[in-house]
């Protein structure tokens, strides 16, 4: 009989606190992305909706709705957040926006793992408003995280002059270019330049010199502007007549591609013979010291 009557007190005080205790309680009622796959650093536009369900209660003043990437489907403020938003007082039984969804666009992190993975919501994170409920604030919804898929070529390749002789320099002037229209390389990388015997270049000709390119963007080049412009030394046993100097973009393999067979090109050069015989040149030079030397 006793325990009855205090329950019948806990029932009727617990009712009190709720009549007198009127609150807002705000929700996340809409969640969707698209593109619903993406790459790591890749843009992704989030349509949400924000309510405010108390039919009695305003929220009194404007509130904060923050955005996370996570690696699982419950978001807690310890996922990592990527914007906020900021959002207007809303009446009892009112939604921001009013009549449709919103849009925001969130950039995924550099880091994010290939896989499926979560972008989320918490309205009033920062739990700037009191609520009849604050444990129904957030929502999420799945994302796929591709890989990184650039594709990197050489763009230009001149070479000036066009014919030289052994052992003397050329200037190559070259461009590359991250064809790709949605994946940025994700880091720096390599390009080697070579000497070939014929029009076809592999890591298996002579490699000249190399040089590190920094992290392309999609669609980028590099350089931005205008060629690169670098000079090498035509090897002393090239042989005359008509051979190659060419390049390889990440000729050590270190960004993994769309197309792997396009990161070559070659510009043709002639190898001439010295122009005037040695004995012409040095002889000369060796009478002069011999007779220095008497
Ligand atoms: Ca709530
Ligand atoms: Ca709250
Ligand atoms: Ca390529
Ligand atoms: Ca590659």
């Amino acid at each position: 009989m006793k325990c009855i009557f205090f329950f019948c007190i806990g029932i009727f005080f617990i009712g009190m606190a709720e009549k007198c205790y009127a609150a807002p309680d705000l929700l996340v009622t809409s969640m969707a992305m698209t593109p619903s796959s993406q790459v790591p650093g890749g843009e992704v536009v989030i349509h949400y909706r924000i309510l405010n369900s108390d039919d009695t209660s305003g929220t009194g003043g404007s509130f904060d709705v923050a955005f996370y990437y996570s690696t699982n489907s419950t978001i807690t403020t310890v996922d990592t957040r990527l914007a906020t938003l900021t959002i207007p007082e809303l009446a009892p039984a009112s939604y921001y926006p009013s009549s449709s969804n919103g849009q925001i666009t969130l950039t995924l992190p550099e880091t994010a793992l290939v896989g499926t993975r979560y972008l989320g919501a918490i309205v009033d994170y920062n739990n700037e408003i009191t609520e009849s409920n604050e444990n129904n604030n957030s929502r999420s919804a799945a994302i796929t995280v591709i890989p990184l898929s650039p594709d990197l070529l050489v763009s230009t390749m001149i070479i000036t002059p066009s014919s030289q002789v052994p052992g003397e320099e050329v200037t190559i002037r070259y461009r590359i270019l991250n064809s790709d229209s949605s994946s940025a390389t994700g880091r720096s990388f390599d390009v080697a330049f070579y000497y070939s015997t014929n029009s076809t270049i592999t890591t298996v000709d002579t490699q000249l010199t190399t040089i590190i390119v920094p992290e392309l963007a999609a669609n980028a080049y590099y350089p931005a502007e205008g060629n690169g412009q670098i000079t090498v030394t035509i090897p002393e046993t090239a042989i005359m007549g008509l051979r190659y100097l060419g390049v390889i973009a990440d000729y050590n393999a270190n960004i993994a591609e769309d197309n792997e067979n396009n990161n070559t090109r070659s510009t043709a050069i002639t190898i001439i013979p010295t122009v005037s015989s040695p004995w012409v040149i040095f002889t000369p030079v060796i009478l002069g010291s011999t007779q220095l030397e008497e």
